[in-house]
C-alpha cells in the first residue's frame, strides 16, 4: 500500500527524474524504459523496498543519483569476490574523477575561490583514515586510505595532508577552477550570499553551484557516501566531497569525520551521511545510526530515528535544511531517510541495481 505522502514523494521524484538528461537516463538499466517509469508497482517497490530482494552480501549502496555509476565500479570488485574496502574506494573515485559541483577538483570553490576537499574511509577492522581541507589533489579518498594504511594517525588536514599526498606520489594538480565552477563563482561573488540550497545535488538548476549539465555533458552530483558488504560479509565505507559551495575558507563539514559523515562497525552495520554537515556532526550522525541498528532497529528505522533527533534540535529551522542517511546492516538489509524529499540513493547487489527515492520527514 502506498500512502498519500509516499505517492506525493513519488510524483516529485518522477518529476525530478523526467527533467534529467534523457541520454544518461536511458543508460540506467532498471529505469531504462518509460513503461517502468509509469509502472506504479515498480516505483512503489522503491518505497516499499522489499528487503528480501536485498538480503545477503555482497551489496553496495551510495548517495544521490551519481551513486548509480559509482556502484558499478564498486560492484566489479564485489562481484569478483573482492574486498569491500577496495570496492568503496574504487566506487567513489569515479565520482571524484568526473566533473561536478560538489565532489573532486572540478567542484565549486570556497568563498576565497579555492577548491578544498574532504574525504574519509573505514574498513571492517575499524581502521580509518581521513583528509580535510585538502587542495590540488584529484583523489582525496585514496589519500585518506593512505593515511589509514601508512600513518599512525586517522586524520591529516590542509597543507600537511597535501604534503603527505605528494610524498606518497599523488600528483599536485594545477590550482585552477573548472570552467563551470569559475562561472558560478563569478556569479556568486556578485551577491556573496551563503545559503546552502536544499537538494542542490539533484536539482536541474544548481543555483549558486555549478550547472547540472556542464558543457562536457556529464551530469552533476554531490557528496558521495558509499557503504558496502563483500562476499565474506565484511563491511567498509567511504565518503568524499568538496563540501558546501562558497563555504568560509577553512570550513570542514561532516564528510571527513569518522562517526559523522561515515561509520562502519563490522558487527552491526555501516552508515554514510549527506547534506548540511554541521547538523550531521551535531548528532554524530553515522555513528548514531549504527548504534541504533545495534539496538535492533532496521537500517531504515535507524536512519529515520537519527533524522528525528536533528528535527528535534533544529525545530522550525529543520524545514530549511537537508540531511540524509543511508545504511546497510550485517544481514544485507538497506535503508535511508532524509529531512526533505528529493534525496535518492543507489543500491546494487546480485538481484538489484536501482535508484531509490528515499522517504523523508517533510
Ligand atoms: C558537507 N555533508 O560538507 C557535506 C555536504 C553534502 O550533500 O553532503 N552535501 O557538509
Amino acid at each position: 500500500m502506498i500512502t498519500s505522502k509516499q505517492s506525493k514523494i513519488q510524483n516529485n521524484f518522477l518529476k525530478n527524474i523526467r527533467m534529467q538528461d534523457r541520454r544518461k537516463f536511458l543508460q540506467w538499466s532498471l529505469w531504462g524504459s518509460a513503461a517502468v517509469l509509469l509502472n506504479k508497482r515498480s516505483i512503489a517497490s522503491a518505497f516499499e523496498f522489499d528487503q528480501q530482494h536485498f538480503k545477503g552480501g555482497p551489496a553496495v549502496i551510495s548517495t544521490w543519483d551519481a551513486g548509480f555509476e559509482a556502484n558499478k565500479a564498486a560492484w566489479k570488485i564485489l562481484s569478483d569476490g573482492g574486498r569491500a574496502l577496495d570496492a568503496v574506494e574504487a566506487g567513489v573515485r569515479i565520482t571524484e574523477a568526473s566533473r561536478s559541483c560538489c565532489v573532486g577538483l572540478g567542484a565549486n570553490p570556497d568563498r576565497d575561490g579555492f577548491v578544498t576537499l574532504d574525504a574519509c574511509i573505514m574498513d571492517e577492522l575499524a581502521n580509518c583514515g581521513s583528509v580535510a581541507f585538502l587542495e590540488r589533489i584529484k583523489h582525496p579518498i585514496s589519500v585518506a586510505r593512505r593515511v589509514m594504511e601508512k600513518t599512525p594517525h586517522v586524520m591529516l588536514v590542509g597543507t600537511g595532508a597535501q604534503q603527505f599526498a605528494v610524498a606518497e606520489g599523488f600528483p599536485l594538480e594545477e590550482q585552477k577552477l573548472s570552467p563551470e565552477a569559475e562561472n558560478e563563482y563569478r556569479k556568486w561573488l556578485k551577491e556573496s550570499n551563503y545559503k546552502p540550497v536544499i537538494n542542490i545535488e539533484n536539482s536541474k538548476d544548481h543555483g549558486p553551484f555549478a550547472n547540472t549539465y556542464p558543457e562536457a555533458g556529464e551530469k552533476n552530483h554531490d557528496t558521495i557516501g558509499m557503504v558496502a558488504m563483500d562476499a565474506n560479509g565484511n563491511l567498509s565505507g567511504s565518503c568524499t566531497t568538496s563540501g558546501m559551495g562558497f563555504k568560509m575558507r577553512g570550513r570542514v563539514g561532516d564528510s571527513p569525520i569518522i562517526g559523522a559523515g561515515l561509520f562502519v562497525d563490522n558487527e552491526t552495520g555501516a552508515c554514510a551521511a549527506t547534506g548540511q554537515g554541521e547538523d550531521v556532526i551535531r548528532i554524530s550522525g553515522s555513528h548514531t545510526v549504527v548504534e541504533l541498528m545495534r539496538q535492533g532497529l532496521s537500517p531504515q528505522k535507524a536512519c529515520k530515528k537519527a533524522i528525528e533527533r536533528i528535527i528535534k534540535i533544529k525545530k522550525d529551522k529543520a524545514k530549511d535544511i537537508q540531511v540524509a542517511f543511508i545504511a546497510l546492516n550485517k544481514k544485507g538489509d538497506v535503508g535511508a531517510f532524509a529531512i526533505q524529499k528529493g534525496f535518492s540513493y543507489a543500491v546494487r547487489n546480485n538481484n538489484l541495481e536501482k535508484l531509490i527515492a528515499a522517504e523523508s520527514w517533510f
